[in-house]
Order: structure tokens, then C-alpha cells, then sequence
């Protein structure tokens, strides 16, 4: 009986540590991600994500995006843009798409027909909220709220 009480009770410590996140944060899977409430252009988004405690978010598998864009088309009326900013992009090297670090996507759901670079100008990453959330690449310089993930947990 003491064993079982035990176990009951690490399972709720374990739990307890898997569920917390960062103020302000909501975890999806074993990561925690936020909307910003303010737009920013996608270098400023960089810089107010490491201000809120992380990253522009990186998705790095099919599950991740899964959970990301079912989590966004649940709160979409709640998010002033229409799309958010998300970590990559092409502005090195034209079609080579990279986080932070030169690190190339290991996961890309494109909306149909992106990433197109309208207008030569489409270097940043977004999720485009009226296609599920799919990824569309945009001009940098538009604004956007970002989505972060906590650099904790
Ligand atoms: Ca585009």
C-alpha cells in the first residue's frame, strides 16, 4: 500500500513538472508556445519572443505542427493578425529555408503553392491562419503577432 501511495504520488510530481510552463505559455506536447498580443515585423517578432523568455517558435516534425496549428485554429479569434510569425527563413540563400544558427527546416507544410516569394520579397516564415495555418512565406517587414516557444520547458 505505501509502494502504491508512492507511486500515486510521483506520478502527480512527474505530471505536475510536465504541465507547468512559463507564465503566459501553453504546452502543446512536451513544449510550451505563445502568441504575442503586439504585431511585429519578423526581426523585431525575433526580439520580443527572446524578451518573453524564448525563440520565434521552431517546428521541427509533423506532430509539433500538428499540435501548433490545431492549438491556433482553436484560439484564431483571439489573435489579431491573420497569420503568425514562426522561426525561418530564406533571406540568406533564396529557397534555402533555416532557422536561427543555420539550421535547415526539418519539417515544412506548405500551403498550396508556396512558398511563392511574391514580388521577390518573401523571405520570413508565417502560418497563414486562413489556410489552416500552413506555412506561406511573406515580406519580413509586415507585421504579425509571433509565435514563441519557451526556451524552458
Ligand atoms: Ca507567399
Amino acid at each position: 500500500m505505501a509502494s502504491f501511495q508512492t507511486a500515486v504520488a510521483l506520478v502527480f510530481v512527474v505530471f505536475g513538472v510536465v504541465s507547468s510552463c512559463p507564465e503566459g505559455y501553453h504546452r502543446l506536447g512536451s513544449k510550451c508556445y505563445a502568441v504575442l498580443r503586439e504585431e511585429f515585423s519578423w526581426p523585431e517578432a525575433q526580439t520580443a519572443c527572446r524578451t518573453f523568455g524564448g525563440f520565434l517558435a521552431e517546428i521541427r516534425s509533423s506532430e509539433e505542427y500538428h499540435l501548433i496549428s490545431g492549438w491556433l485554429s482553436q484560439i484564431k479569434a483571439t489573435i489579431p493578425s491573420v497569420s503568425v510569425w514562426s522561426s525561418g527563413s530564406d533571406m540568406l540563400i533564396e529557397g534555402q529555408w533555416m532557422h536561427p544558427g543555420s539550421t535547415r527546416l526539418t519539417y515544412a507544410h506548405w500551403a498550396h503553392g508556396q512558398p511563392n516569394n511574391h514580388n521577390h520579397k518573401e523571405h520570413c516564415l508565417s502560418l497563414w491562419g486562413n489556410g489552416h495555418y500552413q506555412y506561406n512565406d511573406l515580406a519580413c517587414s509586415i507585421e504579425l503577432n509571433p509565435l514563441c516557444q519557451s526556451r524552458s520547458g
